[in-house]
């Protein structure tokens, strides 16, 4: 147990909180600063950035492109959440939570559609291109069950044991037990569910896996908090099984890349406008040709 804490009759707001989240977590909704979004050729503007929410739609979009959708291409922007750029006056217009990921539809760009909270992308994808969620019945219901199941509880994987597990600047066991144990018991759910099916839908991939694999599949894979061991992760075989089925799809492989600012640097497609950006933008070749001008 840390030390004891009497909470105040009245919460203010006197201090940053500590942790690497300190600077961009405030009690106050709303820009802090007017920014104009940049907007590419394409109908669909994308505003994100790599975490396991971005993607989500990333990958949604590369699926479809992939399905021979051409009315999926899109212009993937950078937002640097932990340079405050959630909070420009341009982007709070497309997500007035200030979150990523946003997208803008400009199909009519005189109507443009905003779009926020992940879920509510893929499911306006899916509906847009009528791929990736069962059109009816029994089907439909099971897939939208999965993907809400995941909007509601993937926070407390990542807001409740990865913020308490590896970013609270101080371990707090209490907060470490109450999370761990719920995020192993969410990964009992799922993989009961992979053991009678193939996907976690049923049979058919669906926006139900292209949620829940960014935060579930690195989950069991160890690639999330570095919690692998101490989640014993290799005991969910059917989630296993399931992730590494999940990864091997090029599109999966091509979603990642987008707008990730970590990792190895040909893994790094920090904006993506063009399909041909995979082969000839990433970050390695960015910085490649940067060098080789400079040399010159
Ligand atoms: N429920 C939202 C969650 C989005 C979310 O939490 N995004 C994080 C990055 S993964 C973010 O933008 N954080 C910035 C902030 O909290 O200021 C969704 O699924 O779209």
């Amino acid at each position: 147990m840390t030390t004891p804490y009497t909470p105040p009759a009245i919460w203010q707001w006197n201090k940053e909180n500590g942790g690497q989240f300190a600077s961009i977590n405030r009690p106050i909704a709303g820009a802090t600063h007017d920014k104009e979004l940049p907007v590419g050729r394409h109908p669909l503007q994308l505003y994100s950035l790599g975490t396991p929410n971005g993607v989500k739609v990333t990958i949604m979009l590369e699926e479809l492109l992939a399905l021979g959708h051409s009315g999926a291409e899109y212009d993937a922007w950078l937002i640097r959440i932990n340079e405050g750029e959630q909070f420009g006056s341009g982007f709070v217009s497309v997500n007035p939570n200030s979150k990523i990921p946003a997208l803008q539809d400009r199909t009519d760009p005189a109507n443009p559609v905003r779009v926020f909270e992940s879920g509510a992308i893929l499911m306006y994808l899916a509906e847009k291109f009528g791929a990736f969620l069962p059109k009816d019945g029994a089907a439909r219901a099971e897939c939208l069950s999965w993907l809400f199941w995941q909007m509601g509880s993937a926070p407390f994987v990542g807001g409740g044991f990865g913020h308490f597990y590896a970013y609270a600047p101080v371990k707090i066991e209490y907060a470490i037990h109450r999370y761990a144990m719920e995020a192993k018991r969410q990964l009992d759910v799922l993989n009961q569910r992979l053991a009678v099916t193939e996907y976690v839908a049923g049979d058919a991939y669906t926006v139900a896996d292209i949620a829940i694999w960014p935060w579930y599949g690195l989950l069991v894979k160890g690639q999330a908090y570095n919690a692998g061991e101490f989640l014993q992760v290799h005991e969910y075989t059917h989630v296993v099984r399931w992730a590494e089925q999940v990864a091997k799809r090029p599109a999966v492989q091509r979603g990642r890349k987008v707008n990730r600012v970590q990792g190895d640097l040909a893994s790094q497609l920090r904006e993506r406008h063009e399909a041909s950006d995979f082969d000839t933008r990433t970050q390695d070749k960015i910085e490649a040709a940067a060098a080789s001008s400079s040399a010159t």
